[in-house]
């Protein structure tokens, strides 16, 4: 496997700054090194660039941001389209989740092309179900799953041409313990397979796992990860957004990837919300370097 490391510095999608600094704090943590000690080709893409707003141009009060936010998935899907046709690897280091919808359009869009079908599976603490109507807080980030669903903005659902960018059958939510009260209406009517927390504790993460990569690998042609790391437990990712409490421990983490690299179908993976302004010392970028790591292949032994 060939990784290309794109970096999405996108910082307009949630309520706090500092997610922007995610791809800096993660590459300083010892990405290439560590990717390149598991024998793995690497090149640096660098960061994909994003529009500074307007001041005095008021963001949208129902999705604050929607059009910078945009352009820069529209940047980002381009590049990991590209990156795929040169058959390489994206991996995508935010950056805020919104910019799961430039990531998954640009696989979903690359996938259509040649007439395949790509599965996801979605690690969060928080649904990202919501849509201009049912968001409370207007932040876009709370909102990237809906829009790869079909629902929400035009300006996202529609990146990867008509939407949705993916068929709802083949994705599956993991990690999930906090939702609002109307995105839990989305997800019902959306359908969309769902492992909370207490899924995880009372099933084993080994069995959510073999059930999620079922979901995901059911008639496609391999699947994308998009990991936020707010639904890793405080304790060991307190550098993050939107801290909840009752996430997956150090263990349960690495597992989930683990088995999406046993499974040997990813094609491509991206790792959000890690913000070193909010991090002691730079322990969630370092934990995110061990999680590409283990999403990459590395083994114990
Ligand atoms: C909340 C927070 N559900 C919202 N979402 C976050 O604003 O829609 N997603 N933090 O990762
Ligand atoms: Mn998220
Ligand atoms: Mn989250
Ligand atoms: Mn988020």
């Amino acid at each position: 496997r060939k990784v290309s490391l794109i970096g999405a510095p996108l910082d307009l999608g949630g309520a706090v700054q500092g997610a922007s600094l995610g791809p800096t704090a993660v590459r300083m943590a010892g990405l290439e090194r560590r990717i390149r000690a598991l024998d793995l080709d690497f090149e640096d893409l660098g960061d994909v660039p994003v529009a500074v707003p307007a001041s005095g141009d008021p963001p949208e009060p129902s999705a604050r941001f929607i059009r910078e936010i945009a352009l820069h998935c529209e940047a980002l899907r381009d590049r990991v389209d590209e990156t795929l046709t040169r058959g390489r690897f994206p991996l995508v280091i935010g950056g805020d989740h919104a910019v799961a919808c430039g990531t998954i359009s640009g696989v979903a869009r690359n996938f259509r092309r040649r007439g395949q079908k790509v599965g996801l599976i979605w690690f969060d603490a928080h649904g990202d179900m919501n849509t201009p109507e049912t968001s409370p807080s207007g932040n876009v980030h709370g909102m990237p799953l809906a829009a790869c669903l079909g629902f929400g903005h035009r300006s996202l659902t529609e990146l990867a041409g008509a939407a949705p960018m993916l068929d709802v059958s083949n994705c599956v939510l993991i990690g999930v313990h906090e939702l609002d009260a109307r995105e839990k209406e989305m997800i019902r009517k959306v359908g969309i397979r769902i492992y909370t927390m207490r899924e995880i504790d009372m099933m084993g993460m080994q069995r959510v796992m073999e059930e999620a990569l079922e979901i995901a690998n059911d008639g496609t042609d391999g699947f994308h990860v998009s990991f936020d790391v707010d639904g890793c437990d405080v304790s060991i990712a307190p550098g993050t957004g939107t801290r909840v409490p009752g996430g997956t421990n150090f263990r349960e983490s690495h597992l989930v990837l683990e088995n999406v690299a046993d499974s040997g179908r990813l094609v491509s993976l991206e790792l959000t919300e890690v913000n070193p302004i909010l991090d002691h010392a730079n322990r969630t970028a370092e934990l995110a370097v061990g999680l590409v790591e283990s999403a990459l292949g590395k083994l114990v032994l």
